[in-house]
């Protein structure tokens, strides 16, 4: 058949993607005539949208290229991670029902993944721009961040076969990635960094900063060795379709297990870099104002649904008898993933404006002196968070810190 000749790997065509998502048995209708447009604009994959006019249906085939689409081909990456997204995806699937798109079939020799149409729903990065606010997103992100992790964690599933899942889900490329990334060229003189001249002071002090070193250090250190639960690992408003009633979690490519709060700090982390950005997005004071203020009522909210989410299932589904019985353990716990989550928030935002790929939020702003204050915004919000990680005991600490950085 047509799908059996495309069967070893290579790039494909548009028209081969079409000729592909023929075989998800039943979705087109026999004879449709389809449309299909290359729509990817991440760093990684080909993102083929299959389209049929008359029926008005619509797929999205996912293909993972051998190589980081962002640098090219002398950057290679594992074909695995189509493995590793397609199982993600049918796990979370059955953990937060409803919150990631459906998956119809993946293909281990093209290393594709065919899954539902989103586009009546828009990347949250550019819906925040474009100064839209989604008031189930604490709601929804929380669900999925608290059944996704503590279910998978040693506190919510049988521990040999939570090492099973351990070992399916060792993900070394794109774990360098991160380490090399995030963990490490920000605070060094990497030639992966990509920053402007017109903060070269800052990009410095960041590699002068002996206290932010150690708390650095202390993080990556966590994101190496503690497989606490199976991340998605690129949880930024990029990763997130939404709509004022829908959210759906996309792109687990990154997932392995690794420390909760690097979740959760991303999810914070990608709002507080919007809000260093709106400056520029929204000129009227008393809307900044407001939106500045429903980001920040949105960290506070995703925390604590998070956290009460979490603490409800340790209550109701603890499978580790010693956890669940020993007093203040849980506390304790929480507490750590609080700490972990701003640290983590703190060295995504860092990276995101000095390190290799930025994002929209502040990159598209045109005016010089206004990208310039919404970088140097964030670079104090995120260095203050991770300075603060190991003493954190509330989230009010972070939403502080935001608000002391915006009137300094
Ligand atoms: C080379 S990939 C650059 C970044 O894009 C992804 O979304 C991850 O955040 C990664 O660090
Ligand atoms: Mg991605």
């Amino acid at each position: 058949s047509e799908v059996d000749k495309l069967s070893a790997y290579h790039p494909l065509t548009e028209q081969e993607a079409i000729e592909f998502s023929r075989s998800i048995p039943e979705f087109f209708p026999a004879g449709a005539v389809l449309t299909s447009r290359e729509i990817g604009d991440g760093n990684l994959n080909l993102v083929f949208h299959i389209t049929d006019a008359a029926s008005g249906k619509g797929l999205i085939v996912k293909q993972a290229l051998p190589y980081a689409k962002v640098v090219g081909e002398s950057w290679p990456l594992t074909l695995d991670r189509a493995r590793i997204e397609s199982e993600a995806l049918i796990l979370q699937n059955e953990l937060a029902p409803g919150l990631v798109p459906t998956v119809y079939k993946y293909d281990a020799e093209l290393a594709l993944t065919v899954m539902e149409d989103l586009s009546d729903h828009v990347i949250m990065r550019q819906g925040l721009v474009d100064g839209n606010k989604y008031p189930k997103f604490a709601e929804d992100i929380s669900t999925f961040m608290a059944n996704t992790l503590f279910f998978t964690s040693d506190l919510g599933m049988n521990q040999q076969d939570k090492k099973e899942r351990v070992k399916a889900f060792i993900n070394p490329d794109l774990c360098k990635i991160t380490e090399d990334l995030i963990f490490d060229d920000p605070y060094t003189d990497s030639p992966n960094n990509n920053f402007e001249a017109a903060i070269a002071d800052a990009a410095e002090a960041l590699r002068n900063d002996d206290a932010l070193h150690l708390e650095v250090a202390i993080l990556r250190n966590k994101f190496l060795t503690n497989a606490q639960a199976l991340l998605h690992g690129d949880l930024h408003t990029g990763s997130v379709f939404v709509t004022a009633q829908s959210t759906k979690v996309i792109d687990p490519e990154f997932a392995y297990y690794g420390p909760i709060g690097f979740d959760v700090g991303a999810v914070i982390a990608n709002l507080l870099l919007n809000y260093a950005g709106q400056a520029h997005w929204i000129k009227d004071e008393a809307e900044l104002a407001d939106f500045r203020s429903y980001l920040l009522g949105s960290v506070r909210e995703i925390w604590t649904k998070f956290e009460n989410k979490f603490g409800a299932l340790w209550d109701e589904h603890n499978a580790d008898r010693l956890a669940s019985s020993a007093s203040g353990y849980k506390q304790y716990y929480i507490n750590k993933l609080l700490q972990d989550s701003i640290g983590f928030a703190g060295c995504k935002m860092v990276r995101r404006i000095v390190g290799l790929a930025h994002v929209a939020d502040i990159d598209r702003i045109e005016d010089a002196a206004e990208r310039e204050k919404a970088q140097r915004l964030a670079l104090e919000i995120g260095t203050s968070l991770i300075h603060l990680n190991r003493q954190a005991i509330s989230i009010e600490q972070a939403i502080d810190i935001v608000l002391s950085a915006t009137t300094k």
